[in-house]
């Protein structure tokens, strides 16, 4: 069907890897950056329209339309595979089709999973490389088994003339599609080379088939990060979070604690794949091997353990360029450099009114590299979850940190996520977007079957061996818009309440949002934080939470009858105890 000039079926190498990258250079796709500065690593620029994820082009396929739901895209698949079909005919002429067969998790793992991408883009290759376990050793573990998820993926530019030049960054302006076909596991995307849409692993297939299997099998595909906390007992605890995108989600996966003797070491910054155990507890793996991640922002302050994974054998997408060969971006520590070229090829100087990198520029690198990536991180039985935290961005209203009274208002604390936007989502800034568990672009089917799902894996559990579940927002501000919370290496101290909630030794005291620190509880020892700040910080605001009970009961009527009758039941138990 896309007529490819070769076909060439990836081992998974480190000689792979260089002789992509290289061929990458050699077209004018990578630019090798300095060695000294930054060894072994790439710069790319894409085509600018070609610069993140399309929502508004990615489909749920299901066989039927209620099982895409209210929040996914839908299309018939005979009738979008048909489309496609007539894109993909011929769409990979002049082009080499590579084949790469990937774990997502590690191989073998009770709870990995295989797949196999076909694409035409040496890029994704070299991606793929660096977030999957690729190759040969995948293709040995999978044998004659017929379980796999099967993607295609071509950039959709064929090279039709024999000697037509290509361009650094080929796609397709006009035609991006990011198709999903829950029932027969397929993901069909054309069109982009960018990210998500293309490294067919991450989203589309951990996330998107993945919640569907789960669904169908009894476990969990979340987008939450994964860490580990030992506190200075040496006593290891661990917790999965989902956060909407600009929370800073791996900022937190890597941070380091400021109080002392805790530790926080990194399992994954983006997806978790849950099992139960024979122990009946919830065990998670991180199914990448990498981080793919944004990297305005990215700094000494927010992370510097992704600064330190990033030293060498990266990949850098859309981030400016300095004249000695080495990558910026906005908010990267030391001073601005005097000149450079921004990610559109331009002469860039400080001042100049001009962003150098564009806001959605990434960083793809390994996991190895983390300085504090946990030792079991490729555990292939996981590591099991000691607690759940939920969080958004949330100016006003939100407490600091809730313990939810169960599992059941937990799942409603998920269900009911919500954050400010900032600049980078369209739409007005600080209006309330809600995202149930950050799920509402990668969920694969119905969200009002994902919500009941949820209550059945609560159900399934028994509830002394769940994790515990949690409701954060490190964002809240003062009526001067300052912010309450310190936030970044601070929040080790909310980490430290949480776990020992786990433990039952820290306590609580119960308001109408869920279980907040008893004034006390939460270490504030060193941070000087005026006791009216701290006051406002640990309050959920009332007459606000009442006020968006009417936001929540519209948000929960998009889903219709599939709405679990369990959470319905929990948003009026809350608005009931406002109204006392
Ligand atoms: O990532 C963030 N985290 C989690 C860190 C582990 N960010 C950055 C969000 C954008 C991706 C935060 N921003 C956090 C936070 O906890 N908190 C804030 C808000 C904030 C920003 C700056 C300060 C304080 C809070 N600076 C000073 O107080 C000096
Ligand atoms: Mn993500």
């Amino acid at each position: 069907m896309c007529k490819p000039d070769h076909v060439v079926w990836c081992d998974g190498s480190k000689e792979e890897y260089d002789r992509m990258a290289n061929s990458l250079v050699k077209g004018g796709t990578f630019v090798r950056l300095n060695d000294e500065l930054r060894p072994n690593s790439f710069y790319c620029r894409s085509d600018p329209a070609d610069v993140a994820r399309v929502e508004e082009f990615t489909f749920i396929c299901s066989e039927k339309e209620e099982d895409a739901g209210p929040t996914n895209n839908w299309a018939d698949p005979k009738v979008m595979k048909e489309k496609l079909r007539g894109f993909y005919d011929g769409c990979m002429q002049g082009r080499t089709m590579f084949v790469i067969p990937y774990s997502m998790g590690p191989i073998g793992s009770p709870i990995a999973k295989i797949g196999v991408e076909l694409t035409d883009s040496a890029y994704v290759v070299v991606n793929m490389h660096i977030m999957a376990r690729v190759g040969t050793k995948v293709l040995e573990v999978l044998g004659d088994s017929e379980d796999f998820v099967r993607g295609i993926h071509s950039v959709g530019a064929p090279l039709k003339e024999s000697k037509q030049p290509d361009v650094p960054w080929p796609c397709n302006a006009d035609n991006k599609y990011i198709t999903h076909y829950p029932e027969t596991r397929e993901i069909w995307s054309y069109g982009s080379g960018y990210g998500g849409n293309a490294l067919l692993g991450k989203k589309c297939h951990a996330l998107r088939i993945a919640s569907v299997q789960a669904r169908d099998e009894g476990w969990m595909a979340e987008h939450m990060l994964i860490l580990k906390i030992t506190s200075p007992e040496g006593e290891v605890k661990h917790i999965a979070a989902a956060f909407p995108s600009a929370c800073g989600k791996t900022n937190l996966a890597m941070m380091e604690p400021t109080l002392p003797g805790w530790k926080v070491e990194t399992v994954g910054d983006d997806i978790a794949w849950m099992k139960f155990g024979k122990d009946g507890r919830l065990h998670a793996i991180n199914p990448e091997t990498g981080f793919f991640g944004v990297a305005p922002g990215t700094s000494m302050a927010s992370n510097p353990n992704a600064l330190r994974t990033l030293h060498a054998n990266s990949i850098f997408t859309n981030c400016a360029i300095t004249p000695d060969g080495d990558i910026w971006w906005e908010e990267m520590d030391g001073d601005e450099p005097e000149e450079l070229y921004d990610w559109l090829r331009r002469r860039w100087t400080p001042g100049c009114g001009r962003k150098a990198s564009h806001p959605n520029a990434r960083f793809t690198t390994p996991a190895s590299q983390c300085p504090v990536i946990a030792a079991e991180w490729e555990h292939p039985g996981g590591v099991p979850i000691d607690a759940f935290m939920f969080g958004g961005r949330r100016a006003t209203t939100i407490p600091l940190v809730t313990e939810a009274f169960n599992w059941e208002h937990g799942t409603f604390l998920g269900s009911v996520m919500s954050s400010e936007m900032t600049a980078a989502a369209a739409g007005t800034v600080g209006t309330l977007r809600r995202d149930p568990m950050a799920m509402l672009p990668f969920c694969g089917y119905h969200m009002g079957d994902y919500f009941a799902h949820w209550i059945k894996i609560g159900k399934t559990g028994d509830a002394a061996k769940l994790p515990r579940i949690f409701y954060v927002n490190w964002f809240r501000k003062n009526e001067e818009g300052k912010w309450l919370w310190p936030g970044f290496g601070e929040n080790g101290r909310v980490l430290k309440w949480i776990f020992e909630r786990c433990n039952d030794t820290a306590d609580a005291v119960e308001t109408p949002f869920g279980l907040a620190p008893e004034k006390g509880a939460l270490d504030l020892s060193g941070l000087n934080l005026p006791e009216e700040d701290v006051d406002m910080l640990l309050q959920a605001d009332k007459d606000g939470l009442r006020e968006e009970i009417s936001d929540m009961r519209r948000h929960y009527a998009k889903f219709g009858d599939k709405m679990p009758s369990e959470l319905v039941a929990e948003l009026d138990a809350l608005a009931a105890r406002l109204k006392k």
